[in-house]
């Protein structure tokens, strides 16, 4: 049986790549933070009672801050792959902690792959670290490709730079079968909810269900290459099973904008909106709404979305588009959900989910907000 350590194990990606991977048989190991509440829900249903016989899926508490945790869990563990995907992952919120971004995003792989060398695990431990289309930041080439030039526009981008680079440097220093996925965004209904994407379909419905007035974004142009999550972590581990270690850009290939994605979910509920004014001053008029059984609350003319400068970033990326044909030759990677699709299927697990709140709410109980 195959041993794997997965860090950022209650993440996305941790969640969908812990499901993955049980299913194929391995033993799968993760570490979590310490947290003040409960931190699983992504992974919840994977839980095995420790007190129950033997277990595939065990969870051990560390942090990529933390040397010492990762020595020790690393040791103990002897993993055949170790998946680091743990990071400060907010690109917004790493201009206001861009030091915690660069301890953990860059020192962090740093750290893991020493713990690697120090219990001289190079020739048995496969490493994959999740790297990033911010990497190319203001683009110099469209689409982008694994030759193309970087130019980080983050402290979170420059500090998966760092991850980048030393991740090869290790591979031709130490000889380690370490892979860098150059993954551009991927989405789901397990999404954290302040990424864009899980912000939109999460308020819509929210707006849909009378729950929520409005949504307040920031820069609508900004476009994207959105996939789904559990088709790239498929990815994850196929770079992991070649005979040598290479790094791969994973995209769809198609991109679409903020606003785009606003008028998908939209049209997903029955719901059209009309776009007026420019940035700043853009809004989002509803213009038409779907039949009485669906429980809409929206009216024709409600203004359902506003632009809120307090969501612009210091430094943008305006447009990221990826060409996965490496992937698609070397890997035979394609991704199986589209745009679309894709949009669906958060958007009807978000309806769901406020239905949940809307039923508390008509029963009297408090449904509790949360923010940003
Ligand atoms: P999430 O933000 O959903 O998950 C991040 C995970 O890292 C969480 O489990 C989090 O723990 C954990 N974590 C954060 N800081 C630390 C730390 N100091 N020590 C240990 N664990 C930590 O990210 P995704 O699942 O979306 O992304 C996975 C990885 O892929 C990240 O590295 C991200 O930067 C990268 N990436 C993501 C893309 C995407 O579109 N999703 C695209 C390209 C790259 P907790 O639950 O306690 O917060
Ligand atoms: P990104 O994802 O920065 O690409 O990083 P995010 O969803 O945060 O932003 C995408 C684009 O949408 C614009 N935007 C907004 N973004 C947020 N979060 N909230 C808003 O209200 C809003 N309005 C407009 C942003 O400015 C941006 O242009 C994600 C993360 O998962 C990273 O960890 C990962 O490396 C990259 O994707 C690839």
């Amino acid at each position: 049986m195959k041993r794997a350590l997965i860090t950022g194990i209650t993440g996305q990606d941790g969640a969908y790549l812990a499901e993955f991977l049980l299913k194929k048989g391995y033993e799968v190991h993760g570490i979590k933070r310490r947290a003040s509440l409960f931190n699983t829900d992504r992974i919840d249903h994977l839980y095995q009672d420790p007190h129950e016989g033997e277990r595939n899926f065990i969870l051990h508490h560390g942090d990529l801050t933390d040397s010492s945790s990762l020595i020790h869990i690393i040791g103990k563990v002897q993993p055949d792959e170790i998946y680091n995907l743990a990071a400060q992952s907010h690109v917004a919120v790493s201009f206001e902690e861009p030091e915690y971004t660069a301890n953990s995003d860059a020192l962090g792989t740093l750290r893991v792959l020493e713990a690697i060398r120090i219990l001289g695990l190079t020739e048995k431990t496969r490493f994959y670290q999740a790297s990033t289309s911010e990497l190319f930041g203001k683009v110099q080439e469209v689409p982008q490709t694994e030759k193309t030039p970087f130019y980080p526009r983050s402290p979170y981008a420059v500090s998966k730079m760092y991850a980048y680079w030393i991740v090869v440097n290790y591979r031709e220093a130490y000889n380690i079968y370490a892979c860098n996925g150059i993954l551009f965004n991927h989405e789901s209904p397990l999404r954290g909810e302040t990424f864009v994407t899980r912000k939109i379909t999460r308020a819509l419905a929210r707006i849909f269900l009378g729950l929520q007035d409005c949504i307040h974004l920031g820069n609508m142009d900004a476009r994207r290459d959105w996939g789904h999550a559990k088709d790239y972590v498929e990815m994850q581990w196929l770079m992991l099973q070649q005979e040598k270690p290479d790094d791969f850009v994973i995209a769809t290939g198609v991109q679409h904008s903020v606003r785009d994605f606003v008028d998908t979910a939209a049209s997903e509920l029955g719901v059209g909106l009309r776009w007026e004014g420019e940035g700043v001053d853009e809004i989002g008029i509803v213009e038409c709404v779907p039949g009485g059984e669906l429980g809409c609350k929206m009216n024709v003319g409600d203004i359902i979305v506003r632009v809120d400068p307090r969501y612009f970033r210091p430094t943008e990326v305006e447009t990221l588009l990826g060409d996965p044909s490496k992937a698609r030759e070397q890997l035979g990677w394609v991704p199986k959900t589209d745009f679309g699709e894709l949009v669906a299927e958060m958007m009807r697990y978000d309806l769901e989910d406020a239905r949940r709140d809307e039923l508390c709410r008509n029963e009297g109980f408090a449904v509790l907000e949360k923010h940003e």
